[in-house]
């Protein structure tokens, strides 16, 4: 029978259905927008922000990591730019009061929802052992009760230093610091669950593990294929890339088992006539079965080389390794195989070869619909072989785009927020700031929260994030937080992880992007770098939501003198009052940021090296680009089963709930629906408006279940399902994993349904 809903949430979970819509943002975006800003912030606050969004002078929209354009529009932000910043930028407030009439037993039983309604964080809170809730704590106290756990650790291994991807430049540069300094390199980060694929994909293969494509290129494609990826909700701004492309004479394919809305028709609320008319940006739409994408670019490439003339045979000389191997493998594609693997039919696949074929520029852009798969790093490596075959790296208008989440996950990335740092890093930060770091890899997500349920770690201190709802499993990852001796967030708003604790627990309340930021060197600014490269500073103008808060490095320098005191050499002093001093360390220590300081003074910043896009050269370990020639994967479901994925709704980001709309998916008030194909449906007995229970199953044999979802037909492709994340997570087995980038496969679970007679 299909149970109830977890009981306690004063949130009453009741989705209606209306019809998906078509169009992507327009006008009732913006009124959309205006309302939820001003419901928060007020009207002051409300053009205080939304006027200095992603501005020359402003502030990085803590939204998504797409870039901003040369020439800026007065409004640079979306309806979920928009969205984030109303949800930093909130009047109300929690309070020590807040706290003391919330028992942690009350804030367990909250949805994620109602914690983040509630508001900035506005002082320290401490949670001794044995306590029933949260007590206002000295800063200085937090620090020492820290001080006090790590230093009584066996190991400094047995601490966790986790980053969610928001964090600034210079916060990431400190904490991957500290941790090191203090002797572990346990730096886990979201992007493990992330673009972890993209990165070892890419690494491997082209040699740095980032994106080889500027707005410029994609204005510039031919071509531009949408794999894996929702923009009109998770990178709004992207639509407005792409419709430049398109009036430019660019065609746009998109790969997904959704027909999600931005890509079929967007109406551009910057322009007056796109406000009406919209345009259609996809002229092709392959609905493909989840996972099916490997096969798919296989495919496309064993037909690229069955093609006279299609293969750049220059490129693939000079500048590329393996080829031999990767062609006889992609000789062996089959067309029955990759048409059950991806549900196609052979017209649509040869409908797509034929606008490759007619492309001398091809831009891939993908998201999480690549990544979070057992074989994502195949996948990506596939649609690599695919630009190398017809030289689409290193020129304009063409090249890899992987389209990032967190505003700076790609920053503290290259800040060396990382597990397993190279050793030239580390090479760089033992000369500057003489000390001998660890140089054995550190734990990433997956293997931290195996660490905490095994015993091995004791710690855990988040800068950032909200841990236990983002990661996988959810009963495994609070049973493991809760045996820690300490947990420590730093945090803008209230989240479940704060509900979840280890036997003593620290809430650190901070500044968020809009906020100023005045230290005793004056006014600061931070950087960030976006999706593709770009390096700026952000700044902050509102009054802070409480004057107790402390900047996230200034905890951060704080912390490291609590633990690691005069042993350290390191100036933390000076980096709290001035934050330029600690950019002219970043200049030394990291590549690509000499003359930092001077550097972010010139409006829109600066971009980074990028050898493949820059000069066409590989940095790898054969010197040359590598073509890759994996087995082809795809999940194979049985019968009475489905393959889920977790996926965002319009109306959240990541485990922040902005509302319980998913408007272009016509879903209203609620947030248990599972979408599920009508004739799927028909077959598995399960009627449009039903409830039932999700039950993954995986080779552990335990079995996992999510209660109480309501049933929606809707268009996915057959054998495919989707229910939104972090609700789902429970059922994504913590092992259950991407070879080699070790992310959780979270697009690709296996369900049965279990309802009522
Ligand atoms: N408003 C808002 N913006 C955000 C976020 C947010 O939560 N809200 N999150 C940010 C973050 S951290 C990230 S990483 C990005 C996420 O951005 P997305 O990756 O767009 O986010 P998801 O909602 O996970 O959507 C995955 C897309 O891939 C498709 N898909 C699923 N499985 C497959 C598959 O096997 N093959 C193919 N071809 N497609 C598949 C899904 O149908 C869906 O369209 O967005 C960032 N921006
Ligand atoms: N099933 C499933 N699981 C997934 C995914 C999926 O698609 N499906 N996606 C994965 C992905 S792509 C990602 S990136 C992760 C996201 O994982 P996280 O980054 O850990 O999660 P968020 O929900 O983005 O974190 C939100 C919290 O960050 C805090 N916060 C917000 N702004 C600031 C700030 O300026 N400073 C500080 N210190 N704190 C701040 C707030 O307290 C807020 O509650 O989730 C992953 N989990
Ligand atoms: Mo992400």
């Amino acid at each position: 029978m299909a149970s109830k809903p977890p009981a306690g949430d004063p949130v009453q979970d009741a989705p209606l259905v209306v019809d998906p819509q078509r169009a992507a943002a327009g006008i009732h975006a913006i009124g959309h927008t205006l309302r939820i800003a001003q419901q928060q912030m007020g009207v002051l606050r409300t053009a205080q922000t939304l006027l200095k969004v992603n501005q020359k002078d402003g502030f990085d929209c803590p939204g998504c990591a797409w870039p901003e354009g040369d020439k800026r529009h007065a409004a640079e932000f979306c309806e979920n730019g928009a969205k984030a910043v109303a949800e930093e930028a909130t009047l109300r407030r929690v309070t020590p009061d807040f706290f003391a009439a919330h028992p942690l037993a009350d804030l367990a039983s909250r949805s994620g929802y109602w914690l983040g309604q509630q508001g900035r964080i506005t002082q320290p809170m401490y949670l001794p052992e044995g306590a029933d809730r949260y007590e206002a704590v000295t800063w200085e106290r937090a620090f020492a009760i820290i001080a006090q756990e790590l230093t009584a650790l066996a190991s400094p291994d047995e601490a966790l230093f986790y980053t969610s991807g928001r964090t600034s430049n210079e916060a990431a540069f400190l904490l991957q610091l500290f941790a090191r300094e203090f002797g572990t390199n346990n730096l886990p980060d979201c992007s493990n669950m992330c673009h972890e694929s993209s990165g070892s994909a890419l690494t491997e293969t082209i040699g740095i593990g980032k994106g080889s494509v500027s707005l410029e290129d994609l204005h510039q494609a031919d071509l531009i294929i949408v794999a894996g990826q929702n923009p009109g909700t998770n990178h709004p701004r992207m639509l407005n890339a792409l419709e430049q492309a398109k009036n430019a004479g660019a065609k746009i394919i998109s790969v997904n088992p959704l027909p999600e809305a931005g890509l079929e028709r967007f109406k551009n609320p910057q322009t007056p006539l796109g406000m009406l008319k919209g345009v259609a940006l996809n002229d092709l739409f392959l609905q493909i079965r989840i996972g099916g994408d490997q096969a798919l670019f296989r495919l496309l490439n064993k037909l690229i080389l069955e093609t006279p003339g299609a293969v750049d045979e220059e490129f693939v000389r000079e500048h590329t390794h393996g080829y031999e191997e990767f062609t006889a493998a992609a000789r062996a594609a089959d067309w029955d195989e990759t048409l059950a693997a991806t549900g196609l039919d052979r017209a649509a696949i040869e409908r797509a070869l034929a606008m490759i074929l007619a492309s001398k520029r091809t831009i891939v852009c993908w998201a999480m619909g690549l990544t979070q798969h057992k074989h994502a790093v195949p996948t990506i490596r596939e649609v690599v072989n695919f630009l190398l075959l017809r030289g689409n790296i290193g020129r304009p208008g063409a090249g890899v785009c992987p389209v990032r989440g967190h505003s700076n996950v790609q920053g503290d990335r290259t800040m060396g927020i990382f597990e397993r740092p190279s050793p030239a890093f580390l090479d760089a930060l033992e000369k500057e700031f003489g000390f001998a770091p660890p140089r054995h890899h550190g734990f990433d997500v997956v293997r931290s929260i195996r660490a905490l349920r095994d015993g091995e770690a004791k710690v855990f201190f988040a800068m950032g994030g909200n841990f236990v709802s983002a990661t996988p499993d959810t009963e495994v990852t609070e049973a493991a937080m809760r045996r820690a001796r300490l947990t420590v967030h730093v945090s803008t708003k209230l989240n479940r992880s704060h509900a979840v604790t280890g036997a003593r627990a620290l809430i650190l309340p901070t500044l968020g992007r809009t906020d100023k930021d005045v230290q005793a060197g004056g006014r600061q600014v931070v950087t960030v770098e976006d999706s593709m490269g770009m390096v700026h500073a952000s700044r902050g103008n509102l009054t802070p939501a409480s004057p107790h808060l402390l900047s996230e490095p200034a905890i951060v320098a704080r912390l490291a003198r609590a633990v690691l005191g005069p042993r350290s050499l390191t100036p933390w002093e000076d980096f709290e009052k001035d934050y330029a001093t600690i950019r002219d360390r970043i200049a030394r220590v990291v590549p690509g940021f000499e003359d930092f300081n001077a550097k972010i003074g010139r409006p829109g910043g600066f971009t980074l090296p990028h050898a493949p896009r820059d000069e066409r050269r590989f940095p790898t370990a054969t010197g040359k680009a590598n073509f890759t020639a994996a087995p082809v994967e795809f999940p194979k479901v049985p019968a009475g089963r489905l393959l889920l994925q977790t996926l965002r709704s319009h109306d959240q980001y990541n485990t922040t709930i902005y509302g319980l709309d998913d408007r272009y998916r016509g879903i209203k008030g609620g947030r248990r629906v599972v979408l599920v194909h009508p004739d799927d449906a028909r077959e598995l007995g399960l009627a449009d408006g039903s409830y039932t229970d999700l039950v993954s199953e995986w080779k552990d044999g335990v079995e996992r279940r999510a209660a109480g979802f309501r049933v929606v037909h809707y268009p996915t492709a057959r054998g495919c399902a989707a229910a939104y994340y972090p609700e789902t997570n429970v059922l994504v087995p913590l092992d259950s994993t991407a070879d080699t980038s070790n992310t959780p496969a979270s697009k690709s679970v296996i369900v049965r349904f279990e309802h009522g007679e």
